[in-house]
């Protein structure tokens, strides 16, 4: 495949942009090679600078749902800009906003807002904290929720270890307030709480984590972690921002029954626009300012021309959507199976709605552990093979893949078809 216009673009890149990318993720240094730089995307499809076509499977990271520049997300966004983009005040359109979210979230009863997963993560547990009056915060290994301080933590080797930085810049005194636990280990959970239950402020997790590839969460472990937070007058949080309207129209809340004091959305909910939100349970959220004293704040918070994009994208999702979308993912599951059986491959794939990891192991993967003891080049001759056949899948054996409702069932089985020739070698 050439990508000769998009080398260009990076070397050029990289003399104002560290490492020519505005996240790290995408300079494919997991991977290997150079990333093609997109110019354009149209339903599943991206173009790049050296017009490849590309079968998309990144969707954005997740947004692009119903599909890229979609019709109807565009024209709301170009009838919103028509009368401003920011005003800085309240607007009726982030009321009813407001209100389409409780639609799919009944549990968020009051929501803020913000424009990043990062901000919704980092409010959340900022909120969290405020209304316990503890500081310590529990997370899993493998389980990614943004970039704040407190959250690039690096796992310890013990079961429940005090936090060490897992970012240059981030203070050990921010580290040493988050406990990190193993993904799906009920036991050390339940362990941490009868140790310390009273000093801990929050555990937060990916319901679905998306984050060390696909990995679903094993029967009774959100259970407790909303029940042991109770029990203990810690608040729990799902992070939603990846699975949020992805693993069910109203996300892992929805598909599992289980409901956290508070929730973070993002992706999805703005459609491919700067837009986040959190919120929960009145009582919490009632701690923010101005009605409590935790302090939370943001220029674009509901940003206008966000709110458009938001609102349009989710007044997409009815229950036609997420049945095209499982029969979509089924199919691609099924085909890749067939071709890394078929390359004799050690492998499994798991899936969760919409989102789908081709994992190089036996499987099942239950943690960060085992994602890391996945087969690395196996992945890696994945990807490449695929990229040079025109199909574009998460540049990491970390990261979840996505399917958007403009895939055709054409599109599954050219993308399988292309698996199956990279996985031969
Ligand atoms: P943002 O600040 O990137 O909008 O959201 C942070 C975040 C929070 N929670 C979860 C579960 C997330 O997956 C993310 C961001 N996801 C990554 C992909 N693994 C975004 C891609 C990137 O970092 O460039």
């Amino acid at each position: 495949m050439d990508i000769a216009k998009s080398e260009a673009w990076l070397e050029r890149a990289q003399k104002v942009i560290p490492g020519g990318v505005n996240s790290p993720v995408r300079a494919f240094r997991a991977v290997g090679g150079h990333p093609p730089f997109i110019r354009r995307a149209q339903g599943a499809r991206l173009f790049d600078e050296d017009d490849n076509e590309l079968i998309d499977y990144v969707c954005t990271w997740g947004p692009a749902i119903v599909g890229h520049a979609r019709r109807e997300v565009l024209d709301a966004v170009k009838a919103r800009i028509e009368d401003g983009l920011s005003f800085g005040a309240p607007t009726a359109a982030e009321v009813e906003f407001a209100e389409l979210v409780q639609k799919f979230y009944p549990s968020v009863e009051l929501m803020r807002c913000v424009n990043s997963g990062t901000e919704a993560t980092m409010s959340a547990i900022r909120v969290a904290r405020g209304f316990s009056k503890r500081d310590l915060l529990v997370k899993f290994d493998g389980c990614y929720h943004g970039h704040a301080d407190h959250l690039l933590v690096k796992a310890g080797s013990g079961a429940a270890t005090f936090g060490e930085p897992d970012s240059g810049g981030v203070p050990a005194g921010t580290a040493a307030t988050t406990l990190t636990l193993t993904y799906n280990d009920r036991d050390a959970l339940q362990k941490l709480f009868a140790d310390r239950g009273s000093e801990i402020a929050t555990v937060i997790v990916e319901p679905v984590a998306g984050n060390m590839g696909c990995i679903p969460p094993e029967p009774g472990f959100l259970e407790d972690i909303v029940g042991l937070c109770k029990k203990h007058g810690a608040v729990s949080i799902f992070d939603e921002v990846m699975c949020g309207f992805r693993v069910a129209k109203g996300g892992a809340i929805e598909r599992y029954g289980v409901t956290p004091d508070l929730v973070a959305l993002g992706k999805v909910v703005g459609g491919g626009m700067p837009m986040a939100v959190y919120g929960g349970r009145r009582e919490v959220m009632e701690v923010v300012a101005p009605l409590g004293p935790v302090y939370q704040a943001g220029t674009l918070s509901g940003n206008p021309v966000a709110v458009a994009a938001g609102k349009a994208t989710l007044g997409l999702l009815n229950d036609e959507v997420y049945t095209k979308l499982e029969a979509l993912g089924a199919r691609l599951e099924e085909g890749l199976k067939k071709a890394a059986t078929d390359a004799g491959l050690s492998h499994c794939v798991q899936r969760v709605g919409s989102m789908i990891t081709l994992f190089f192991s036996e499987g099942p993967v239950r943690n960060f552990a085992d994602s890391a003891a996945t087969n690395t080049e196996h992945f890696n001759r994945f990807h490449r093979g695929l990229l040079e056949r025109g199909v574009y899948w998460p540049p990491s054996k970390f990261e979840a893949a996505f399917l958007s409702v403009a895939l055709t069932e054409d599109d599954i089985d050219k993308t399988c078809a292309a698996a199956a020739e990279a996985l031969k070698g």
